[in-house]
């Protein structure tokens, strides 16, 4: 009986280390990401994958980006980024000006809160900062908050 409990307590710390393991490896988030159509669907997923995602599927009536990706190897920040190169909006990033410039014309996607000052490629939208003109640095090198055009006083 006694053997019996070491194998159950040994057979058992093997699944919580491998449960652990797996839990702090591979992560899924849902991302913002705007956009238009089946044409949008690809070059979004594309970019997410090239940044490291291992599964990622845009839902074009929701704008929910899904992903699963390793944390030792990409970020949703990383992600993110990536998408935005490709010209696609995403919660925290704004698209490079010359890629959405380039999209075809069905993949012109009506912007969401973006002013002129958020422009600059792939910024971060400061002004959804929190700490955005609460702490002084806090918006340090983002530019928009630099000329305090967003930030609240
Ligand atoms: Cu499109």
């Amino acid at each position: 009986m006694k053997t019996l409990n070491i194998y159950a307590a040994l057979l058992f710390s093997i699944f919580a280390i491998n449960f652990s393991f797996a839990q702090t490896t591979v992560k899924k988030e849902t991302l913002q990401v705007w956009g238009n159509c089946g044409m949008c669907k690809k070059v979004i997923e594309k970019a997410a994958k090239s940044a490291g995602a291992s599964f990622a599927s845009w839902n074009e009536d929701s704008k929910e980006l899904k992903v699963s990706y390793a944390v030792n190897k990409t970020s949703a920040e990383k992600i993110q980024q990536a998408v935005a190169k490709s010209g696609y909006d995403t919660q925290d990033f704004v698209a490079n000006e010359l890629a959405y410039n380039k999209l075809p014309g069905c993949c012109h996607y009506e912007r969401k809160g973006i002013t002129k000052v958020d422009l600059n490629m792939g910024s971060k939208k400061c002004c959804d900062n929190a700490k955005c003109g609460k702490e002084a640095d806090a918006c340090k090198g983002m530019s928009c908050c630099k000329d305090k055009t967003c930030c609240k006083s």
